[in-house]
């Protein structure tokens, strides 16, 4: 029995890498907008793999504001949350909370039920660039990285890669660390995410949501750091819009 259980997971996760080390859309970061991005692409059956250091998706939802673990959205988001099966209740001045629990785990749920294949302890350490354009990502063990040993990553292919990595922004830049590049940002280059306000960065959130270099998209909480963008604070209605733009954006882009 013991062996037949090792088989089954050695099988079974084996088939998702083969069939995963080349895909349409990479996402790195599951937090709330790559979780996001990863259901929409996959109901559209683009092929979406999505890479997560961290043991469980879910990025900084699970911990909602100084760990009180609800979330706030605003009116105009809540469509996504229907269209999730996520309840929530109404509170001032057009603001919604959701349970945090909740939230994340149907964001999780709907991207991996709908076909994106989610890797996780898998970190992302450097990008593939071909061509001047972005076309893969280099990876490797979350532990194998915190334990500094000196193994050497894999290489998976994309058309599109998104960087759904939150604040640090991990993959545009390590794109402008190790190559001599220009993005399509204002000044061409990378800046660093702005002091809070609330209102400004959930509009910058999906605003800057896009391509800032042929063949990497950036969205949510990188989408703001990249452009030199406000933090918003514990309100997550940009992060699930900037998942969402993203997608129609990426799928647009591939046809
Ligand atoms: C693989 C990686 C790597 C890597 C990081 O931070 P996230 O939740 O991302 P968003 O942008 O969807 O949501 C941001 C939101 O959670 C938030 O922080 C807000 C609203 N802050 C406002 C404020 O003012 O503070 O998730 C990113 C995910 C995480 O799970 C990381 O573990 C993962 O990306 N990640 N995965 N390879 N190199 N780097």
């Amino acid at each position: 029995m013991e062996l037949l259980i090792s088989s089954a997971i050695t099988e079974a996760w084996f088939n998702k890498l083969h069939k995963h080390l080349d895909s349409d859309v990479i996402i790195v970061g599951a937090g709330p907008s790559g979780l996001l991005c990863a259901a929409e692409l996959a109901a559209r059956n683009v092929s979406t793999t999505l890479f997560e250091s961290k043991l469980a998706p879910g990025g900084g939802m699970w911990g909602g504001a100084m760990l009180f673990n609800s979330i706030v959205i605003q009116a105009e988001t809540t469509y996504l949350l229907d269209k999730y099966g996520i309840s929530y209740q109404p509170q001032c001045n057009g603001l919604f909370t959701a349970d945090a629990a909740e939230a994340t785990s149907a964001l999780i749920y709907h991207a991996a039920h709908n076909g994106a294949a989610i890797f996780t302890g898998i970190c992302m350490e450097d990008v593939l660039v071909k061509n001047d354009s972005v076309c893969g990502v280099v990876a490797n063990w979350n532990p194998v990285k915190r334990l500094d040993m000196h193994v050497d990553p894999l290489s998976f292919s994309s058309r599109i890669v998104l960087d759904a990595t939150g604040h640090p922004s991990e993959v545009v830049k390590v794109l402008t660390l190790k190559n001599d590049v220009r993005l399509r940002l204002p000044d061409g280059v990378m800046k660093s995410e702005c002091s809070m306000n609330a209102e400004a960065g959930e509009k910058a959130c999906v605003e800057y949501t896009g391509e800032v270099f042929p063949g990497l998209y950036v969205s949510g909480m990188a989408a703001c750091g990249v452009s030199g963008s406000n933090r918003m604070g514990p309100i997550f209605g940009g992060m699930l819009l900037s998942g969402y733009k993203a997608a129609g954006l990426i799928a647009r882009a591939l046809g």
